[in-house]
């Protein structure tokens, strides 16, 4: 049945196509796209009517999605979870998009877990959220909440403050709040590694076998190969230990003011950072937030090639102490 249309006639929708018996709809008007999805649902046949979806002329990166899957069954486990996750952090772009899941209880095995576990795994890029019925999952997909919302930028748009996971970003670079070995670990750390892949580990270990035999040493910053990462570049840096490492506001503002001059002088236009040190290195996050927005402001008042700074805050909770205590 690929490729016939069911021809729905409706206002503002453009353009029909199916997937075996699943279907898609563009309403380019409304920036929606509206999948039906019938039978057995897999991450492949998902991922394939997405990517007809995404070949139709009328698609256009950032569209939010109903999927309504109330004709649908099926029971996913780990490796399709992987699977679709992968292809949702490979399609994201770099702002929000909504994706409004419509369920009848029970009918998909793993929806409660798959779901949300995806909705995780790609942070604040697209939200998901389950629904029973259709007319709730368009007025949140229409944003009916999101008027309120208010986009946190400093410095003239050049500096903004959002919440997610940062290993998801397609920005030239994302900083890695790294230690001196190198060599990975837990935190922001371990997740880049894992999602960038063997190839960034290669690159750190020819780094500590040629320029930094003794370590990174905190404060400094290096550049690496984004691996498998959306983002293009990972700068490693290594942040103060908060009650071991003297003067640690110095070095905290020497890890921001390094790794921006590091991604000026390759030409990078976008880089994003975590709240470097507030994680395992205990910094206190209402100090950090000073001292991090005081750096970038100074960094970015001699790199003028760097368009963007994200700061990316694993929750809301952290962004809201950032925002309370930083000094741009
Ligand atoms: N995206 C955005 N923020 C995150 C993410 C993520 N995926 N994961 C954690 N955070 P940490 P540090 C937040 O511990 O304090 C590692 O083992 C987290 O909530 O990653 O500089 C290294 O190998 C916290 O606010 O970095 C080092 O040994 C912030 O990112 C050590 O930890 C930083 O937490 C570095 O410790």
């Amino acid at each position: 049945m690929i490729g016939t249309g069911h021809g729905i006639g409706q206002h503002g929708i453009e353009s029909m196509a199916t997937v075996m018996e699943s279907s898609y709809s563009i309403d380019a008007s409304e920036n929606l796209i509206w999948l039906k999805v019938w039978g057995e649902v897999t991450a492949e046949s998902l991922i394939e009517l997405l990517n007809r979806t995404r070949a139709d002329a009328q698609y256009v990166p950032g569209m939010d999605i109903v999927a309504d899957y109330r004709e649908a069954y099926g029971s996913w486990d780990y490796s399709e979870i992987q699977r679709f996750r992968d292809y949702i952090v490979h399609i994201a772009v770099p702002c929000e998009v909504r994706w409004a899941a419509v369920l009848k209880p029970g009918n998909l095995a793993a929806a409660g877990h798959v779901l949300i576990l995806i909705s995780e795994a790609v942070g604040a890029d697209i939200k998901m959220r389950m629904f029973e019925e259709t007319h709730s999952a368009l007025r949140w997909v229409r944003g009916e909440d999101r008027a309120k919302a208010t986009m946190h930028t400093f410095l003239n748009g050049r500096v903004e403050v959002r919440t997610g996971d940062i290993t998801s970003l397609r920005v030239d670079a994302v900083v890695n709040a790294a230690n001196s070995t190198l060599l990975g670990g837990s935190g922001v750390d371990g997740a880049i590694h894992r999602r960038g892949g063997k190839q960034i580990l290669e690159a750190c270990r020819e780094l500590r076998e040629t320029c930094y035999p003794r370590g990174l040493p905190p404060g400094e910053a290096v550049l690496t190969t984004g691996g498998n990462l959306p983002a293009r570049y990972v700068i490693h840096t290594v942040g103060p230990v908060w009650g071991r490492d003297q003067h640690p506001e110095a070095l905290l503002a020497s890890c921001y003011k390094k790794s921006i001059m590091l991604a000026a002088n390759h030409s990078l236009g976008s880089v994003a950072f975590p709240a470097i040190s507030t994680g395992a290195y205990g910094y206190p996050k209402d100090e950090a937030a000073a001292v991090a927005s005081c750096a970038i402001a100074q960094a970015l008042a001699q790199a003028d090639a760097i368009e963007r700074v994200s700061l990316v805050f694993f929750s809301e909770a952290d962004r809201d102490v950032f925002l309370a205590h930083q000094q741009f």
